[in-house]
């Protein structure tokens, strides 16, 4: 494909507007092929409408899902409303890594030799809300920090309780899936989920996303 472009006969020419037009053309189609080979390769599932989701100002409520991968999160970008009743399945579709999922605003960090690392958000979007397991298979441990975890009849000797454990965050073995059903708290704005595993080299590498949460 670059070659082709690289090619183009009025490439360097002094007009320049057909260039920049078929340069254009390549990043949209590359952009929607890359989209497409996604969709396809999740046919059938959640992801599909998860990855068209990236790409529309689609507000999430009902049932949706949130892929964990090396190293990324589908969809990585969200929006919520506040009031809305959330049934969310998260799913860890790495065959080899652990990955977590953190959302808040800010960073805590950690002094370290070379640079400071952020280890969570500082502002903890979970605080306060409470959240409903419904399912949990292949969860290595959730974090409840000051959420308010209702596991009901589940056992789960994977909760970890108590406040100073950092950010309420699950952690999912690969393969692992969790499902949550929470109501979007009153917290509207921009707010930022990530994986921080690895000295947040997941983070480093991708495994982030934005929820932007509109007032109800
Ligand atoms: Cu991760």
């Amino acid at each position: 494909m670059s070659d082709s472009v690289s090619q183009n006969p009025s490439e360097g020419s002094a007009s320049g507007a057909p260039v920049d037009w078929s340069k254009r053309q390549l990043i949209v189609g590359t952009g929607a092929l890359a989209a497409a080979g996604i969709v396809a390769l999740f046919a059938g599932s959640g992801v599909e409408n998860a990855v068209r989701s990236i790409v529309g100002p689609t507000v999430q409520s009902g049932n949706f899902s949130v892929y964990q991968g090396d190293y990324f999160f589908i969809p990585n970008y969200m929006t919520w409303r506040a009031g809305d009743l959330m049934t969310m399945t998260l799913h860890n579709s790495s065959p080899t890594h652990y990955h977590e999922m953190m959302i808040g605003k800010g960073f805590d960090y950690q002094p370290s030799q070379l640079q400071d690392l952020k280890v969570q958000f500082h502002t903890d979007f979970w605080d306060g809300v409470h959240i409903n397991v419904l399912q949990a298979n292949g969860v290595d441990n959730y974090v409840e920090n000051k959420a308010i975890i209702n596991t009901n009849s589940l056992p789960a000797p994977w909760l970890i309780k108590g406040v100073g454990q950092g950010n309420t965050s699950p952690t999912l073995m690969p393969g692992g899936t969790l499902v949550l059903q929470f109501t979007v708290p009153n917290k509207p704005g921009i707010w930022h989920y990530g994986c921080f595993v690895q000295g947040y080299i997941h983070y480093l590498a991708g495994m982030r996303g934005t929820i932007n949460i509109l007032p109800a």
